[in-house]
């Protein structure tokens, strides 16, 4: 990774929220743009903080404290994303992460980065069963469902989502279903049936534009 985000991996790395908010704000201040950072360096250093914690070269306690120091940095961060012109809303989402898993730091990108992209979106946070996803996506008038998941023992949550859609003859063609996060891949989301994959919140908006166009 690049020298200059040296800084705010150690910091990420130590859980300090207050020098992960100072190191993240300066890098904004040398004009790296927030999406930028979060996919150069901030993802990487969760990666591999989550694979100390696998070999565990360090324990739940730190793994929370990273994970709480990219929270704080992720809201102070937020007034410097930059979007589209919003003009036109381009589309209805609601997104989540799925039943038995709790991270969002992910899915909060990519809600924020769809947003700043035009999208109006409902975020139905964390844990969310399929019949829930499903009833918000209904009265919510969505175009778009979009699915997180950061551990394997999730992905069949998401598959049950994708599953009662298919298999319900009065949802045919209502939603399209994107997905992604960690254990999810294009081959993964190919044969689960779902519309789409986007490996990052970048390609979570060009994803949606394309899903939106093509409905
Ligand atoms: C931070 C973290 C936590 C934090 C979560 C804080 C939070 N509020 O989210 C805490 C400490 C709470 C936590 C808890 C646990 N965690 Co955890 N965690 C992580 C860690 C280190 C980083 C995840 C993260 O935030 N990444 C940064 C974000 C920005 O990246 P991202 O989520 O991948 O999202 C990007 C893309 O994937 C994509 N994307 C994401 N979602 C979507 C959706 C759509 C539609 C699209 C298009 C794109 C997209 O765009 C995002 C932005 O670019 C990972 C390590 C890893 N390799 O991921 C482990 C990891 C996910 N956790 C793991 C585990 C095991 C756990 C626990 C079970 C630990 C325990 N023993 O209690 C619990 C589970 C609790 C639960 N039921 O969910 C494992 C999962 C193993 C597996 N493959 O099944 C991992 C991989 C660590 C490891 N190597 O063992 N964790």
């Amino acid at each position: 990774m690049n020298d200059e985000y040296q800084l705010l991996v150690d910091a990420i790395q130590a859980g300090d929220k207050e020098r992960g908010i100072k190191e993240a704000l300066a890098l904004v201040g040398q004009g790296k743009k927030v999406p930028q950072i979060f996919i150069e360096c901030i993802e990487p250093t969760l990666v591999e903080v989550g694979e100390k914690f696998s070999r565990l070269d360090i324990f739940l306690p730190e793994l929370m404290n990273s994970g709480a120091t990219v929270k704080a940095i992720q809201e102070a961060l937020l007034p410097y994303l930059e979007g589209e012109e919003a003009g036109s809303k381009k589309g209805r989402i609601v997104i989540c992460t799925v039943s038995g898993d709790l991270h969002d730091i992910g899915k909060n990108i990519v809600r924020t980065m769809l947003e700043v992209n035009g999208f109006e979106l409902r975020d139905l946070g964390v844990d969310v069963s399929a019949a829930n996803v499903i009833r918000a996506a209904v009265e919510f008038n969505a175009d778009i469902i979009a699915l997180s998941a950061l551990m394997l023992p999730s992905l069949p949550s998401m598959k049950d989502v994708i599953d009662i859609l298919r298999e319900n003859e009065k949802y045919k063609g209502k939603f399209k279903v994107m997905v992604g996060g960690g254990p999810v891949s294009q081959a993964w989301a190919e044969k689960a049936g779902a519309d789409a994959y986007g490996d990052n919140a970048i390609e979570a908006v060009k994803v949606a534009h394309a899903l939106y166009e093509g409905r």
